[in-house]
């Protein structure tokens, strides 16, 4: 019985995971925040499709008023595009009109001192953005540069892993109650042996407690509650039909 409730626990999760990797979803297509291109002209163009912009990274000249042939596709969807300073969108520099697809437009987008800018759909902040690259300004400053976290001393939520071995007798039935994460008490019923069941307990100084006994009292029952880091917290050895950790 607990074999196959392990085995139910872990695939759920995997099954889940699969899941969500393959909807295509917008985290997969969330444009390259990096994304870096080269002034070639004035006369810019952009679409959107599926709600998703055709470029993550569009460029001009330093001081050129330009313009941005923008192209919805997207049949009753509402789409623009506008330029700020950055990510934030605080300050805008430029305000699209916002356009039902499907239809073009042309904006006209004025003249830009030379420095890295951020395009975005306004209706669509989160999934249709880009950089607006302003003449040819020094690299993206890498703002990861920074040292390595200090290493996190500070130990998660401890776990704790209640055992019960032994041996048991043939038709016996061997009960087992044990603390739960959230301090309830929990049986297992016709358990097989050995046993071992890990919570993490909300409180780090609860230890828990772990039972274990037998029907026909002819099995023969040990116990012990162990630490993540292999501190034995509790043990019980004595072979007998009932046990207590
Ligand atoms: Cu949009």
């Amino acid at each position: 019985m607990r074999v196959r409730y392990s085995v139910i626990a872990l695939s759920l999760p995997a099954v889940a995971w699969l899941g969500l990797a393959g909807t295509g979803s917008f985290a997969e297509s969330k444009p390259n925040p990096g994304a870096d291109c080269k002034p070639n002209g004035t006369a810019l163009s952009l679409t959107a499709s599926d709600n998703k912009f055709d470029k993550d990274c569009m460029a001009v000249p330093a001081n050129q008023a330009s313009t941005i042939a923008f192209e919805n596709r997207d049949p009753g969807i509402p789409h623009n595009v506008s330029i700020y300073q950055d990510d934030t969108a605080s300050k805008a520099y430029f305000k699209g009109e916002v356009i039902d697809g499907p239809k073009k437009i042309t904006y006209n987008v004025p003249a830009l001192p030379e420095g890295r800018y951020f395009f975005r759909c306004d209706p669509h902040p989160e999934f249709m953005y880009g950089n607006f690259v302003v003449g040819n300004p020094p690299p993206a400053s890498t703002t990861t540069t920074t040292a390595p976290p200090t290493t996190t001393t500070t130990s998660g939520p401890r776990q704790v892993t209640y055992t019960v071995t032994g041996t048991k007798a043939p038709l016996d039935i061997i009960t087992i109650t044990f603390t739960d994460a959230s301090g309830r008490s929990r049986m297992q019923r016709n358990v097989y042996i050995p046993w071992s069941f890990t919570l993490t307990p909300i409180s780090n100084s609860d230890v828990g407690s772990v039972q274990a006994q037998s029907l026909l009292g002819l099995s023969r029952l040990n116990c012990s509650i162990t630490a993540s880091d292999g501190t034995v917290l509790s043990q019980r050895s004595d072979n007998s039909p009932t046990t207590s950790c």
